[in-house]
């Protein structure tokens, strides 16, 4: 009969390799990339605020809700042009398929945020949350820009786009 014995090296190599996957069924695969918001005149109470958001899992997410304590209230809002009359109305909900990205951009898809707690200045950073309905949630930080980033929309080439960030959790 035959024994295995692994080396030692071989057995830290699998162990390695099983690593990741625990670390993925404990937080969301979700990925907020080029977050920003037009500088709002100070007499408007409202702000739109744009990103792409990547679901880099292999299961389908619903994006429920949006927080920051910048603003008093967000709401997750699509705009459309319908005969020649531009609206916007409220999502409840928003499904990213597995491996697809969705871009909230100006005339598109935004997070209307109302009521922001103090006055805000080209180039500030503010925290925003993002909420599933697994419960799960991703941070990021949104600044104040002047028009939307000039950073590829797709995985970059370039080396000046941070790479995928870990969740540490
Ligand atoms: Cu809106």
């Amino acid at each position: 009969m035959t024994k295995y014995i692994l080396p030692k090296a071989m057995s830290l190599a699998l162990i390695l390799q099983a690593l990741p996957l625990v670390a993925q069924s404990q937080s969301t695969d979700a990925r907020v990339t080029n977050a920003w918001a037009g500088l709002a005149p100070p007499t408007m109470a409202m702000n739109a605020g744009y990103f792409s958001l990547s679901n880099h899992s292999d299961k389908g997410i619903v994006l429920v809700s949006a927080d920051s304590p910048a603003y008093e209230s967000i709401e997750i809002h699509q705009s459309q042009l319908e005969d020649g009359i531009a609206s916007m109305r409220m999502l409840k909900s928003l499904a990213i398929e597995s491996h697809e990205q969705v871009q909230f951009e100006s005339g598109g898809l935004h997070l209307m945020m109302r009521k922001p707690v103090s006055n805000m200045s080209l180039g500030d950073r503010f925290a925003v949350q993002l909420h599933f309905d697994d419960g799960s949630a991703v941070d990021f930080e949104m600044q104040v820009l002047k028009s939307m980033p000039q950073v590829n929309k797709s995985e970059p080439s370039g080396a000046h786009q941070e790479h995928h960030h870990h969740h540490a959790m």
